[in-house]
């Protein structure tokens, strides 16, 4: 699976075990539209003002949320940028504590202290939620160190977005990750675009996975919009980090549908384009490949979207009924004990 020639692994169209699976396919189903419909009602509650602050959300990018938790054991960590809510609810965060962190509630997983960009749980092991752009890759090389140095056998992703590939402490936490053989998996939420800004006017290489290639370490690439083909390459990715401690950088292409974040109307995007995204919807997408093989009806997996509708609805009910944290907590957690 692991490629450090100068081409990179692709992913195929083939998918394999669990990946035609009714059972597992089904689920994937709804934990997607459940991630899509949480993001709407977050798009919703902060339209109306409930919530203050940045808010970022990732409509278009359920399959390789999904596609890569689903590879990982509960003791590996992740780690990301500003746009988590999902991925910290895919790592194990329940939803009602991601958005009571929204609201600034008590009960959200930062204790309301953090707000929309910094989801975290030590539980979880899901270590932020960070908007310092490219600010999370350092960290992860950090924990990879911890990882070996513990003589343990877990992994960390590391998800960032294409713009911060261009960040100085990417290539430098890059260049140690491979000089010390750290468990990390980068994976590069390809959307193709910083806050408003196309990544063909600002990066000089026309792939990403290229970025590997100074670093000799291995990479690879992946339609993120196919949770199936996703999935299926992950599982061989992460299992080769885990035999051969070497970290793994993979070019996940994808797509957001909304702007940068809400304040953003995104009309730097022709219609055309978006369209043609669109089309690849992953949530279509796997229900087109269900109906296909007469795995479920259009009427069953719209049940299953129902359903996904009233878990982020009982989210949002519940974080509206939670309590702001008390004033002397702005004293808490300000200096180590
Ligand atoms: C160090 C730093 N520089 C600039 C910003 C402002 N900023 C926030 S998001 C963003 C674009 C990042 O785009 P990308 O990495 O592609 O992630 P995406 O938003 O597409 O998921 C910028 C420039 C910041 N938060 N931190
Ligand atoms: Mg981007």
């Amino acid at each position: 699976m692991a490629s450090k020639n100068n081409a990179p692994v692709k992913s195929s169209a083939a998918t394999s075990g669990s990946t035609q699976d009714k059972a597992w396919l089904l689920s994937v189903y709804q934990e997607m539209c459940y991630y899509r419909r949480f993001e709407e009602r977050v798009l919703q509650a902060y339209t109306q003002q409930k919530f203050a602050g940045f808010c970022h959300v990732h409509i278009g990018q359920e399959a390789l949320c999904v596609g890569v938790q689903r590879a990982l054991r509960p003791t590996d960590y992740m780690i990301s940028g500003y746009r988590s809510h999902t991925q910290s609810i895919a790592k194990g965060i329940p939803g009602k504590e991601v958005f009571s962190e929204l609201y600034g509630k008590v009960t959200g997983c930062s204790k309301g202290n953090g707000g929309s960009m910094h989801m975290f749980s030590k539980e979880h092991r899901f270590l932020g939620g960070h908007g310092i752009v490219g600010g999370q890759v350092p960290l992860a090389a950090g924990v990879g160190f911890a990882i070996n140095y513990e003589k343990r056998d877990d992994i960390i992703v590391c998800y960032i977005g294409d713009a911060a590939t261009n960040q100085g402490q990417f290539h430098e936490a890059l260049n140690m990750a491979a000089t010390w053989k750290l468990p990390c998996l980068f994976v590069i939420e390809n959307n193709r675009y910083g806050m408003g800004t196309d990544i063909k006017r600002t990066t000089s290489i026309d792939h990403l996975w290229k970025r590997a290639l100074a670093f000799d370490m291995d990479h690879g690439e992946v339609d993120g919009m196919n949770v199936q083909t996703t999935h299926a390459f992950l599982e061989g990715v992460v299992a080769g980090i885990r035999k051969t401690k070497r970290p793994y950088l993979l070019d996940a292409i994808c797509y957001r549908y909304k702007g940068h974040s809400v304040s953003d109307p995104g009309l730097y995007r022709s219609k055309e384009e978006m369209a043609e995204w669109m089309a690849k919807d992953p949530i279509i997408q796997l229900g087109d490949f269900i109906k296909k093989s007469k795995m479920a009806t259009d009427a069953e997996l719209k049940a299953l979207d129902t359903k996904a509708k009233e878990m982020a609805r009982a989210d949002e009910d519940f974080a509206e009924e939670q309590d702001i944290p008390p004033d002397s907590q702005v004293w808490q957690n300000v200096y180590a004990d």
